[in-house]
Protein backbone atom coordinates (compact mmCIF):
# COMPACT_ATOMS: atom_id res chain seq x y z
CA UNK A 1 0.00 0.00 0.00
CA UNK A 2 3.08 1.87 0.60
CA UNK A 3 6.73 2.19 0.41
CA UNK A 4 9.57 5.06 0.58
CA UNK A 5 12.12 5.84 -2.29
CA UNK A 6 15.34 6.44 -1.28
CA UNK A 7 16.41 8.08 -4.68
CA UNK A 8 15.15 10.78 -6.93
CA UNK A 9 13.01 9.63 -9.23
CA UNK A 10 14.48 11.76 -12.35
CA UNK A 11 17.72 11.75 -11.74
CA UNK A 12 18.80 8.77 -9.05
CA UNK A 13 20.24 11.36 -6.46
CA UNK A 14 20.51 10.79 -2.71
CA UNK A 15 20.22 14.01 -1.18
CA UNK A 16 17.27 15.70 -0.40
CA UNK A 17 15.69 19.11 1.52
CA UNK A 18 12.90 17.84 3.00
CA UNK A 19 10.44 21.34 2.83
CA UNK A 20 7.14 20.49 3.13
CA UNK A 21 5.45 18.44 6.42
CA UNK A 22 2.07 18.19 5.95
CA UNK A 23 1.82 15.56 8.35
CA UNK A 24 -0.09 12.00 7.70
CA UNK A 25 -2.80 12.37 5.67
CA UNK A 26 -6.04 10.62 4.02
CA UNK A 27 -5.83 9.94 0.40
CA UNK A 28 -7.52 13.20 -0.91
CA UNK A 29 -9.82 11.40 -3.21
CA UNK A 30 -10.79 8.69 -0.55
CA UNK A 31 -13.99 9.95 0.43
CA UNK A 32 -15.92 8.13 3.14
CA UNK A 33 -19.26 6.30 3.22
CA UNK A 34 -21.93 6.77 6.45
CA UNK A 35 -20.75 3.76 7.39
CA UNK A 36 -16.44 4.38 6.65
CA UNK A 37 -17.03 7.03 8.90
CA UNK A 38 -18.63 5.17 11.88
CA UNK A 39 -16.24 1.92 11.35
CA UNK A 40 -13.61 4.78 12.42
CA UNK A 41 -10.99 3.11 10.29
CA UNK A 42 -9.10 5.03 7.74
CA UNK A 43 -5.81 4.85 5.87
CA UNK A 44 -2.95 7.49 6.24
CA UNK A 45 0.38 8.39 5.20
CA UNK A 46 2.85 10.88 5.39
CA UNK A 47 2.81 13.86 2.87
CA UNK A 48 5.70 15.63 3.14
CA UNK A 49 7.49 17.19 0.10
CA UNK A 50 11.53 17.28 -0.78
CA UNK A 51 13.51 18.89 -3.33
CA UNK A 52 16.44 16.75 -4.71
CA UNK A 53 19.93 18.23 -4.74
CA UNK A 54 20.62 16.46 -7.84
CA UNK A 55 18.28 17.79 -10.48
CA UNK A 56 15.97 20.17 -8.16
CA UNK A 57 12.98 17.76 -8.55
CA UNK A 58 10.47 19.02 -6.28
CA UNK A 59 8.70 15.53 -5.52
CA UNK A 60 7.29 13.50 -2.42
CA UNK A 61 9.19 10.24 -1.45
CA UNK A 62 6.43 8.60 -0.02
CA UNK A 63 4.81 6.48 -2.28
CA UNK A 64 1.19 4.45 -2.22
CA UNK A 65 0.02 2.24 -4.67
CA UNK A 66 -1.44 3.03 -7.79
CA UNK A 67 -3.39 0.44 -7.29
CA UNK A 68 -4.97 1.73 -4.37
CA UNK A 69 -4.97 5.95 -5.87
CA UNK A 70 -6.51 4.95 -9.59
CA UNK A 71 -8.18 1.89 -9.98
CA UNK A 72 -11.53 3.40 -8.71
CA UNK A 73 -11.64 7.19 -8.99
CA UNK A 74 -13.97 10.06 -7.48
CA UNK A 75 -12.03 12.84 -9.90
CA UNK A 76 -14.27 13.79 -13.29
CA UNK A 77 -12.87 15.92 -15.14
CA UNK A 78 -15.98 17.56 -16.63
CA UNK A 79 -17.50 19.08 -13.49
CA UNK A 80 -16.80 22.52 -14.41
CA UNK A 81 -16.91 25.29 -17.74
CA UNK A 82 -12.89 26.04 -17.41
CA UNK A 83 -12.02 22.71 -18.02
CA UNK A 84 -13.84 21.68 -21.14
CA UNK A 85 -13.18 25.14 -22.48
CA UNK A 86 -9.53 24.83 -22.01
CA UNK A 87 -9.02 21.13 -23.21
CA UNK A 88 -11.23 22.42 -26.19
CA UNK A 89 -8.80 24.66 -27.30
CA UNK A 90 -6.04 22.50 -26.44
CA UNK A 91 -7.73 19.96 -28.70
CA UNK A 92 -7.99 22.57 -31.54
CA UNK A 93 -3.94 23.26 -31.15
CA UNK A 94 -3.23 19.71 -31.57
CA UNK A 95 -5.55 18.87 -35.00
CA UNK A 96 -4.19 22.29 -36.32
CA UNK A 97 -0.68 22.66 -35.55
CA UNK A 98 0.88 19.23 -34.64
CA UNK A 99 -1.40 16.34 -36.89
CA UNK A 100 -2.71 15.94 -40.20
CA UNK A 101 -6.07 13.94 -41.19
CA UNK A 102 -5.65 10.54 -40.73
CA UNK A 103 -3.14 11.10 -37.58
CA UNK A 104 -3.17 8.88 -34.52
CA UNK A 105 -3.90 10.75 -31.03
CA UNK A 106 -3.46 8.95 -27.61
CA UNK A 107 -4.14 10.16 -24.74
CA UNK A 108 -2.94 8.67 -21.47
CA UNK A 109 -4.60 9.37 -18.58
CA UNK A 110 -7.92 9.87 -20.12
CA UNK A 111 -10.45 10.55 -17.19
CA UNK A 112 -14.14 10.74 -18.68
CA UNK A 113 -12.97 11.63 -22.06
CA UNK A 114 -13.36 15.59 -21.75
CA UNK A 115 -10.34 16.34 -23.95
CA UNK A 116 -10.63 13.48 -27.14
CA UNK A 117 -14.31 14.52 -26.86
CA UNK A 118 -12.78 17.59 -29.27
CA UNK A 119 -11.17 15.83 -31.56
CA UNK A 120 -13.46 14.71 -34.94
CA UNK A 121 -13.15 11.45 -34.68
CA UNK A 122 -13.45 11.17 -39.00
CA UNK A 123 -10.27 13.67 -39.08
CA UNK A 124 -8.52 11.88 -36.25
CA UNK A 125 -8.07 8.57 -35.19
CA UNK A 126 -8.15 8.72 -30.92
CA UNK A 127 -7.54 6.34 -28.07
CA UNK A 128 -7.66 7.12 -24.32
CA UNK A 129 -6.18 4.86 -21.96
CA UNK A 130 -7.39 5.09 -18.77
CA UNK A 131 -6.52 3.22 -15.55
CA UNK A 132 -9.93 4.23 -13.66
CA UNK A 133 -12.45 1.28 -14.42
CA UNK A 134 -15.40 3.52 -13.11
CA UNK A 135 -14.02 6.45 -15.49
CA UNK A 136 -13.16 4.69 -18.40
CA UNK A 137 -16.64 3.09 -18.73
CA UNK A 138 -18.07 6.31 -18.44
CA UNK A 139 -16.02 7.48 -21.24
CA UNK A 140 -17.06 4.73 -23.23
CA UNK A 141 -20.19 4.99 -22.46
CA UNK A 142 -21.30 8.33 -22.11
CA UNK A 143 -18.65 9.69 -24.95
CA UNK A 144 -18.34 7.12 -27.32
CA UNK A 145 -14.22 7.59 -26.41
CA UNK A 146 -12.21 4.33 -27.17
CA UNK A 147 -10.88 3.72 -23.93
CA UNK A 148 -8.10 1.58 -22.90
CA UNK A 149 -8.61 0.60 -19.10
CA UNK A 150 -5.25 0.60 -18.06
CA UNK A 151 -2.04 2.27 -16.67
CA UNK A 152 0.34 3.17 -19.04
CA UNK A 153 3.54 1.12 -18.89
CA UNK A 154 5.62 0.15 -21.77
CA UNK A 155 3.90 -3.12 -21.98
CA UNK A 156 0.48 -1.07 -23.57
CA UNK A 157 2.84 1.06 -25.46
CA UNK A 158 3.72 -1.98 -27.18
CA UNK A 159 0.21 -3.11 -27.74
CA UNK A 160 -1.04 -0.28 -28.75
CA UNK A 161 1.71 -0.48 -31.54
CA UNK A 162 1.37 -3.46 -32.42
CA UNK A 163 -2.74 -3.18 -32.34
CA UNK A 164 -3.18 0.13 -34.35
CA UNK A 165 0.30 1.60 -34.99
CA UNK A 166 2.32 4.20 -34.01
CA UNK A 167 0.85 7.78 -32.72
CA UNK A 168 1.29 11.17 -34.08
CA UNK A 169 0.74 12.71 -31.12
CA UNK A 170 0.77 11.69 -27.39
CA UNK A 171 -0.75 13.46 -24.90
CA UNK A 172 -0.92 13.28 -20.95
CA UNK A 173 -2.57 16.33 -18.88
CA UNK A 174 -2.37 16.12 -14.96
CA UNK A 175 -0.84 12.63 -15.26
CA UNK A 176 3.08 12.74 -15.64
CA UNK A 177 3.18 13.86 -12.15
CA UNK A 178 1.34 11.13 -10.54
CA UNK A 179 3.68 8.21 -11.79
CA UNK A 180 6.57 7.02 -10.07
CA UNK A 181 8.21 5.22 -12.76
CA UNK A 182 9.23 7.87 -14.71
CA UNK A 183 11.74 6.06 -16.76
CA UNK A 184 8.64 3.71 -17.49
CA UNK A 185 6.64 6.50 -18.59
CA UNK A 186 9.22 7.45 -21.12
CA UNK A 187 10.45 4.27 -22.46
CA UNK A 188 6.53 3.56 -23.25
CA UNK A 189 6.49 7.10 -25.02
CA UNK A 190 9.10 6.19 -26.70
CA UNK A 191 7.95 2.87 -28.09
CA UNK A 192 4.15 4.68 -29.29
CA UNK A 193 5.36 7.84 -30.55
CA UNK A 194 6.23 8.37 -34.44
CA UNK A 195 9.73 9.38 -35.30
CA UNK A 196 8.43 13.09 -35.90
CA UNK A 197 5.69 13.08 -33.04
CA UNK A 198 5.23 15.23 -30.37
CA UNK A 199 4.66 14.00 -27.03
CA UNK A 200 2.48 17.22 -25.09
CA UNK A 201 1.90 16.82 -21.40
CA UNK A 202 0.53 19.70 -18.93
CA UNK A 203 1.38 19.46 -14.79
CA UNK A 204 0.99 22.21 -12.87
CA UNK A 205 4.07 24.56 -12.39
CA UNK A 206 6.00 24.33 -9.09
CA UNK A 207 6.52 28.19 -9.90
CA UNK A 208 3.24 29.44 -9.53
CA UNK A 209 2.68 26.65 -6.07
CA UNK A 210 6.39 28.48 -4.81
CA UNK A 211 5.07 31.83 -5.65
CA UNK A 212 1.35 31.46 -4.63
CA UNK A 213 1.68 29.35 -2.07
CA UNK A 214 0.04 26.31 -3.45
CA UNK A 215 0.51 23.62 -0.59
CA UNK A 216 -2.96 22.45 -1.01
CA UNK A 217 -1.88 20.86 -4.36
CA UNK A 218 0.14 18.28 -2.61
CA UNK A 219 -1.42 15.10 -2.22
CA UNK A 220 -0.34 11.62 -2.55
CA UNK A 221 -1.39 11.44 -5.97
CA UNK A 222 1.21 14.24 -6.96
CA UNK A 223 4.17 12.21 -6.41
CA UNK A 224 6.16 15.20 -8.72
CA UNK A 225 6.21 19.20 -8.54
CA UNK A 226 7.37 19.82 -11.78
CA UNK A 227 10.05 23.10 -13.07
CA UNK A 228 11.29 22.84 -16.33
CA UNK A 229 14.69 22.59 -15.38
CA UNK A 230 14.17 18.89 -13.69
CA UNK A 231 11.70 18.16 -16.44
CA UNK A 232 14.00 18.62 -19.68
CA UNK A 233 16.56 16.15 -16.92
CA UNK A 234 14.03 13.64 -16.97
CA UNK A 235 13.15 14.12 -20.82
CA UNK A 236 16.61 13.58 -21.64
CA UNK A 237 17.29 10.65 -19.52
CA UNK A 238 14.24 8.92 -21.16
CA UNK A 239 16.00 9.63 -25.12
CA UNK A 240 13.59 12.48 -25.59
CA UNK A 241 14.02 16.26 -25.70
CA UNK A 242 11.89 19.03 -24.73
CA UNK A 243 11.30 21.27 -27.58
CA UNK A 244 8.97 24.40 -26.03
CA UNK A 245 7.00 25.11 -23.33
CA UNK A 246 3.43 27.13 -22.59
CA UNK A 247 2.09 28.76 -19.61
CA UNK A 248 -1.44 28.57 -18.22
CA UNK A 249 -3.30 29.35 -15.14
CA UNK A 250 -5.73 26.31 -15.02
CA UNK A 251 -5.05 24.32 -11.87
CA UNK A 252 -3.47 27.30 -9.92
CA UNK A 253 -0.79 27.80 -12.80
CA UNK A 254 0.29 24.80 -15.54
CA UNK A 255 2.75 24.13 -17.76
CA UNK A 256 2.12 22.72 -21.23
CA UNK A 257 5.59 20.71 -21.95
CA UNK A 258 6.44 19.72 -25.72
CA UNK A 259 8.98 16.79 -26.17
CA UNK A 260 10.04 15.21 -28.99
CA UNK A 261 12.31 12.11 -29.82
CA UNK A 262 16.03 13.12 -29.07
CA UNK A 263 16.46 12.45 -32.92
CA UNK A 264 14.54 15.18 -33.78
CA UNK A 265 15.90 18.71 -35.70
CA UNK A 266 14.02 21.03 -33.56
CA UNK A 267 16.26 23.40 -31.18
CA UNK A 268 14.58 24.24 -27.86
CA UNK A 269 11.93 27.53 -28.40
CA UNK A 270 12.68 30.76 -26.52
CA UNK A 271 10.35 29.70 -23.80
CA UNK A 272 12.46 27.53 -22.71
CA UNK A 273 15.15 29.25 -22.34
CA UNK A 274 13.22 31.93 -20.63
CA UNK A 275 11.46 29.46 -17.72
CA UNK A 276 14.90 28.09 -17.19
CA UNK A 277 16.20 31.70 -16.59
CA UNK A 278 12.96 32.51 -14.17
CA UNK A 279 13.59 29.32 -12.28
CA UNK A 280 17.42 30.23 -11.99
CA UNK A 281 16.38 33.51 -11.01
CA UNK A 282 14.34 32.10 -8.58
CA UNK A 283 17.38 30.31 -6.73
CA UNK A 284 15.52 27.04 -7.67
CA UNK A 285 18.98 25.21 -7.28
CA UNK A 286 19.23 26.38 -3.99
CA UNK A 287 17.15 24.68 -0.79
CA UNK A 288 16.03 28.62 0.48
CA UNK A 289 12.93 29.36 -1.86
CA UNK A 290 11.45 25.66 -0.57
CA UNK A 291 12.15 26.52 3.25
CA UNK A 292 10.43 29.69 2.81
CA UNK A 293 7.54 28.60 0.89
CA UNK A 294 7.15 26.19 4.16
CA UNK A 295 7.83 29.03 6.61
CA UNK A 296 4.87 30.92 4.28
CA UNK A 297 2.98 27.83 4.39
CA UNK A 298 2.35 27.54 8.73
CA UNK A 299 1.84 31.16 8.84
CA UNK A 300 -1.08 30.70 6.66
CA UNK A 301 -2.56 27.73 8.60
CA UNK A 302 -2.27 30.31 11.38
CA UNK A 303 -4.21 33.02 9.74
CA UNK A 304 -7.08 30.83 8.00
CA UNK A 305 -7.62 29.13 11.51
CA UNK A 306 -7.87 32.49 13.11
CA UNK A 307 -10.32 34.18 10.59
CA UNK A 308 -12.52 31.50 11.01
CA UNK A 309 -12.47 31.07 14.85
CA UNK A 310 -13.23 34.96 14.58
CA UNK A 311 -16.09 33.91 11.81
CA UNK A 312 -17.36 31.61 14.20
CA UNK A 313 -17.52 34.01 17.13
CA UNK A 314 -19.48 36.75 15.21
CA UNK A 315 -21.96 33.34 15.07
CA UNK A 316 -21.58 33.34 11.28
CA UNK A 317 -22.28 29.75 9.42
CA UNK A 318 -19.50 28.40 7.33
CA UNK A 319 -19.78 26.27 4.06
CA UNK A 320 -16.86 25.02 2.11
CA UNK A 321 -17.50 25.48 -1.62
CA UNK A 322 -15.98 22.52 -3.69
CA UNK A 323 -15.17 19.56 -2.27
CA UNK A 324 -11.61 19.23 -4.30
CA UNK A 325 -9.19 16.85 -3.63
CA UNK A 326 -6.55 19.91 -2.66
CA UNK A 327 -9.46 20.82 -0.21
CA UNK A 328 -8.62 17.76 1.96
CA UNK A 329 -5.20 18.65 2.19
CA UNK A 330 -6.08 22.16 3.12
CA UNK A 331 -8.87 20.85 5.74
CA UNK A 332 -6.68 18.31 7.36
CA UNK A 333 -3.56 19.97 7.83
CA UNK A 334 -5.04 23.02 9.32
CA UNK A 335 -7.35 20.60 11.15
CA UNK A 336 -10.71 21.72 9.76
CA UNK A 337 -13.77 19.90 9.99
CA UNK A 338 -17.20 19.82 10.90
CA UNK A 339 -16.77 22.32 14.23
CA UNK A 340 -16.52 24.58 11.72
CA UNK A 341 -18.12 23.81 8.40
CA UNK A 342 -21.67 22.75 8.24
CA UNK A 343 -21.23 20.82 4.77
CA UNK A 344 -18.87 20.94 1.36
CA UNK A 345 -21.32 21.47 -1.64
CA UNK A 346 -19.77 19.79 -4.60
CA UNK A 347 -20.95 19.45 -8.39
CA UNK A 348 -19.34 15.80 -8.57
CA UNK A 349 -22.26 13.07 -8.28
CA UNK A 350 -20.18 10.88 -6.74
CA UNK A 351 -18.82 13.08 -4.37
CA UNK A 352 -22.19 13.74 -3.36
CA UNK A 353 -23.20 12.04 0.06
CA UNK A 354 -20.21 10.97 1.09
CA UNK A 355 -17.56 12.47 3.66
CA UNK A 356 -14.39 14.38 3.11
CA UNK A 357 -11.38 12.02 4.10
CA UNK A 358 -10.22 12.86 7.33
CA UNK A 359 -12.22 15.79 8.68
CA UNK A 360 -15.17 13.88 7.31
CA UNK A 361 -17.26 17.00 6.30
CA UNK A 362 -20.37 16.28 4.49
CA UNK A 363 -20.28 16.68 1.40
CA UNK A 364 -23.68 17.87 -0.53
CA UNK A 365 -25.11 18.72 -4.15
CA UNK A 366 -25.14 22.17 -4.75
CA UNK A 367 -28.86 22.19 -4.32
CA UNK A 368 -28.47 22.75 -0.57
CA UNK A 369 -26.09 25.99 -1.30
CA UNK A 370 -28.86 27.25 -2.94
CA UNK A 371 -31.45 26.43 -0.28
CA UNK A 372 -29.72 27.26 3.46
CA UNK A 373 -26.77 29.41 1.98
CA UNK A 374 -24.11 30.04 4.78
CA UNK A 375 -22.56 33.36 5.73
CA UNK A 376 -19.11 32.50 4.15
CA UNK A 377 -18.23 29.59 1.78
CA UNK A 378 -14.60 28.96 1.96
CA UNK A 379 -13.33 28.07 -1.39
CA UNK A 380 -11.87 25.21 -1.34
CA UNK A 381 -12.06 25.23 -5.55
CA UNK A 382 -9.96 28.48 -5.67
CA UNK A 383 -8.36 27.63 -8.80
CA UNK A 384 -11.83 28.30 -10.16
CA UNK A 385 -12.30 31.88 -8.73
CA UNK A 386 -13.44 33.87 -11.63
CA UNK A 387 -15.74 30.80 -12.65
CA UNK A 388 -17.47 30.63 -9.05
CA UNK A 389 -18.02 34.39 -8.29
CA UNK A 390 -19.47 34.74 -11.77
CA UNK A 391 -21.58 32.01 -10.87
CA UNK A 392 -22.42 33.28 -7.02
CA UNK A 393 -23.50 36.58 -8.00
CA UNK A 394 -26.86 36.39 -6.47
CA UNK A 395 -25.28 34.86 -2.86
CA UNK A 396 -23.13 37.82 -3.24
CA UNK A 397 -25.60 40.12 -3.58
CA UNK A 398 -27.31 39.25 -1.00
CA UNK A 399 -24.19 39.21 1.23
CA UNK A 400 -22.58 36.12 1.08
CA UNK A 401 -18.62 36.11 1.23
CA UNK A 402 -16.34 33.73 0.24
CA UNK A 403 -13.01 33.57 1.93
CA UNK A 404 -10.69 32.13 -0.70
CA UNK A 405 -7.57 30.71 1.32
CA UNK A 406 -4.53 30.49 -1.21
CA UNK A 407 -2.38 32.54 -2.06
CA UNK A 408 -3.07 34.34 1.44
CA UNK A 409 -6.80 34.14 3.11
CA UNK A 410 -8.86 37.00 1.97
CA UNK A 411 -12.95 37.80 2.37
CA UNK A 412 -14.18 38.99 -1.09
O1 LIG B 1 -4.37 16.34 -10.80
C1 LIG B 1 -5.56 16.34 -10.49
C2 LIG B 1 -6.39 17.55 -10.74
C3 LIG B 1 -6.27 17.92 -12.19
O2 LIG B 1 -7.75 17.29 -10.48
C4 LIG B 1 -6.17 15.18 -9.88
N1 LIG B 1 -5.11 14.48 -9.13
C5 LIG B 1 -7.30 15.45 -8.93
C6 LIG B 1 -8.02 16.69 -9.23
O3 LIG B 1 -7.69 17.65 -8.25
P1 LIG B 1 -8.89 18.52 -7.61
O4 LIG B 1 -9.97 17.60 -7.11
O5 LIG B 1 -8.27 19.47 -6.63
O6 LIG B 1 -9.41 19.24 -8.92
P2 LIG B 1 -10.37 20.45 -9.17
O7 LIG B 1 -10.70 20.45 -10.63
O8 LIG B 1 -9.79 21.70 -8.61
O9 LIG B 1 -11.70 20.07 -8.34
C7 LIG B 1 -12.71 21.05 -8.27
C8 LIG B 1 -13.83 20.45 -7.44
O10 LIG B 1 -14.74 21.51 -7.13
C9 LIG B 1 -14.60 19.40 -8.22
O11 LIG B 1 -14.97 18.35 -7.33
C10 LIG B 1 -15.81 20.15 -8.72
C11 LIG B 1 -16.02 21.19 -7.63
N2 LIG B 1 -16.66 22.42 -8.11
C12 LIG B 1 -17.91 22.75 -7.61
O12 LIG B 1 -18.46 22.01 -6.79
N3 LIG B 1 -18.52 23.90 -8.04
C13 LIG B 1 -16.00 23.23 -8.99
C14 LIG B 1 -16.62 24.39 -9.44
C15 LIG B 1 -15.94 25.30 -10.42
C16 LIG B 1 -17.94 24.73 -8.94
O13 LIG B 1 -18.53 25.77 -9.31
ZN1 LIG C 1 17.05 14.37 -8.74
Amino acid sequence: MHRKNEVCRVCGGRTFTKFLELGDQPLANAFLTAEQVKAGKEDKFPLDVYVCHGCWHAQLLDVVSKETLFSHYLYFSTTTKTMPAHFASFAKEVADVHTKKGDFVVEIGSNDGILLAAFDPRERRILGVEPATNVAEFARKERAIPTMNRFWTPETATEITRDLGKAKVIISNNVIGHIDDLAGVTKGVKILLEPDGTWIWEAPYLVDLIEKNEFDTVYHEHLAYFAVHPARAMLERGGLKLVDVKRFGIHGGTIRVYAKHEEAPDEPSAEVQKLLALEKSMKLDTPEPYLALGERVKKLRTDLNQMLADLKAQGKRIAAYGAPAKGNTLLNYCGIGAQVLDYAQDTTPVKQGLYTPGMHVPVVHPAEFRKSPPDVALMLAWNYEREILEKEAEFRKRGGKFLIPIPTPRLV
